[in-house]
């Protein structure tokens, strides 16, 4: 039986060597090499959790009835659409948080007179549903989900990055 001997490094070894792992991975864009990259340039339309499966709040709706959603169905963030379902913002839970934060304490009396419209973020990126996957796949490096919209700005759903990377995942075991 070989008997490995233990490497033990400090902190600062360890922390270099992680540094230098993330340099070479960022550095080393042939690391992954797909010959065919075809379904880079499929429509998102066909990897999107479609409207009527997205979690979302109307504009008018309070903030106790956005908290309520949020919080039931667990997810950090969701859209906020209008009443003829065109996409409108985001809401998270740290926007509402946020809202009615006071000087000394959380001031949870002021969620019913709080509207969705006046504390979401309204500066939101989107992508159209012909947009390309590769578009898609840039986005979502830095982001868990994107709003896709018909040409009209009606919502037609999110492309997520659990879906991005089981798709990717299963072309990567496809091709080889
Ligand atoms: P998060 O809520 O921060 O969720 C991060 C990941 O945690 C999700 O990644 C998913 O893998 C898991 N997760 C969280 N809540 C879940 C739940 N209730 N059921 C199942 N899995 C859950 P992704 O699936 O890639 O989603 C990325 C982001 O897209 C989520 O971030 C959420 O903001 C949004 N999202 C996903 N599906 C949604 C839906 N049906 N309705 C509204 N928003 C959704």
């Amino acid at each position: 039986m070989i008997e490995e001997e233990a490497i033990v490094l400090s902190m600062p070894e360890y922390l270099f060597m992680i540094i230098d792992f993330e340099k070479e991975i960022e550095g080393n864009d042939s690391m992954i090499s797909i010959e065919h990259k075809d379904f880079l340039f499929t429509s998102v339309k066909e990897y999107i959790i479609p409207a009527e499966k997205v979690a979302h709040v109307q504009e008018g709706n309070n903030a106790e009835h956005a908290l309520l959603v949020l919080t039931k169905t667990g997810y950090s963030s969701i859209p906020v659409l209008d009443a003829k379902d065109h996409l409108k913002g985001l809401l998270s839970m740290r926007t509402v948080t946020d809202s009615i934060l006071g000087l000394a304490h959380i001031e949870y009396e002021r969620l019913p007179e709080l509207k969705v419209d006046e504390i979401m973020r309204k500066e939101i990126d989107t992508l159209k549903t012909t947009d390309t996957f590769q578009k898609g796949l840039d986005y979502l490096i830095d982001h868990p989900f994107i709003c896709v919209t018909e040409e009209d700005g009606t919502f037609a759903g999110i492309l997520t990055r659990r879906v991005l990377l089981k798709q990717f995942k299963k072309y990567i075991y496809n091709v080889q």
